[in-house]
């Protein structure tokens, strides 16, 4: 039993963890992908889709007007969640990767010239190397690297030597998706930001496991997803310091982000809206307020307690077996609910295919960070990954599952 989390109400919740995959009890161990959804966040959008379905910002009608308010007041509970000082602040996005490419295009395209630097580090997934790699390229700017340390942790020893005066921006991801490894954004920003250099954190996996205060982090930009955490697929959440989004050009254009237009050209509408061009995804994000609404209910200092005691539990199970080896730091103190491992000789997808067999679901492979992966020398790896639904019990059959697939390749 959790000593943070009521888990057997929590469960109670969630319908799909009634169901069976193969005739056993679904297992889910794939939260870092994304979180399954409270009956609270289904029961939005029906209600949304029921009763007040309008398009927003627009309507004279009274289904308009009820959209409207929901929308904005899901943006105003994202906003006191994360310690935003406004919701002009809190820009809706699709997801965490649109979120950085907002920024890449927006500000990027502005800021970064050629002979430029950015920083990011060895542990980035995708979303936060792509759209730099694309910007470096189109600008003739140089990308440079925080290593990572045997252990899984980033190497600070050096990071002054890391910045020169051209030096235009330092992203990086708060915990990573494939080592769970913690970093410290706020001590690695404060150095950014007195040489003067932009700071963009990707907290796709920190913002929904863990007390998270954007002001405090201190970063320009702070990118996650709402489907990671309780919320719908197709919204994601850019937090910008204001100044930076009231001097930043729109990212696309179209209507609801423009003020004025003519034949000749056009002004652009207040923040937040003038970076959510077209009709946004209204039932999403009201329901992404429910999700909101969730995880308050049950504190998120509770949410990262119960998520080291599972975390910690598993690490000690996986260190029982025989020939596993783990990635990331050892101490689930500086871990967020992540557990990467291989298991002998064994294949990350056979791993995760005979685990199907028996309900549970992990994800196998390079988890979209394929440079991590060659810096750890493997192809891949299985990644358990754990949320407030998850409990020890479940552990022990991820365990099983594990001495099974032993057996069958022996
Ligand atoms: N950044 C990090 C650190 C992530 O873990 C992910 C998704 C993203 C960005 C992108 O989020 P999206 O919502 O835009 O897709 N990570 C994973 C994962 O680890 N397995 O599946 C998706």
């Amino acid at each position: 039993m959790s000593s943070a989390l009521d888990v057997n109400a929590i469960r109670s919740d969630f319908p799909i963890l009634e169901r069976e995959v193969y005739g056993k009890r679904l297992v889910y161990l794939d939260n870092a992908a994304t979180s399954q959804k409270p009956r609270q966040v289904i029961d939005a959008l029906v209600r949304y889709y029921e009763t007040y379905n309008a398009n927003i910002h627009r309507a004279v009608h009274a289904l308009g007007e009820e959209a409207t308010a929901a929308y904005e007041e899901a943006r105003e509970k994202v906003a006191r969640f994360i310690g935003a000082p406004s919701s002009e602040s809190v820009v809706f996005t699709r997801n965490t990767t649109e979120a950085i490419n907002l920024v890449a295009y927006a500000w990027g395209r502005a800021n970064v010239g050629e002979g430029d630097e950015i920083i990011l580090t060895q542990m980035e997934h995708h979303s936060n190397l792509i759209p730099w790699q694309q910007l470096a390229a189109e600008k003739g700017a140089t990308i440079r690297y925080i290593e990572i340390t045997p252990e899984g942790t980033l190497e600070l020893g050096n990071l002054s030597a890391l910045f020169s005066p051209r030096t235009k921006l330092l992203a990086m991801p708060h915990v990573s998706n494939s080592l769970g490894t913690i970093n410290p954004v706020e001590e690695i920003v404060a150095e950014a930001s007195k040489r003067g250099v932009t700071t963009l954190i990707d907290g796709a996996q920190a913002m929904p496991h863990m007390p998270v205060d954007v002001q405090a982090v201190g970063a320009d930009f702070y990118a996650f997803s709402a489907h990671k955490m309780l919320g719908p697929t197709g919204v994601g959440v850019l937090y910008a310091r204001r100044e930076l989004l009231e001097e930043m050009a729109p990212f696309l254009g179209g209507g609801e982000m423009i003020l004025k237009v003519t034949f000749e050209g056009a002004t652009w509408n207040d923040l937040p809206w003038k970076f959510e061009a077209g009709t946004p995804n209204i039932a999403d994000v009201i329901a992404f307020g429910s999700a909101i609404d969730y995880l308050d209910a049950l504190g998120m200092d509770n949410v990262r307690r119960h998520e080291v005691e599972v975390t910690a539990y598993a690490l000690d199970r996986l260190r029982g077996l025989d020939d596993v080896t783990l990635y990331g730091p050892d101490d689930p103190e500086q871990r967020g609910g992540v557990v990467s491992f291989n298991f002998g000789d064994l294949h990350p997808h056979d791993v995760g295919t005979i685990l199907d067999r028996h309900g549970v679901a992990i994800r196998a492979g390079h988890h979209c960070t394929q440079p991590l992966m060659r810096c750890l020398g493997v192809t891949g790896t299985a990644r358990a990954s754990f949320y407030i639904y998850n409990t020890q019990d479940e552990v022990d059959v991820l365990i099983e599952g594990l001495k099974a697939a032993r057996d069958f390749f022996k």
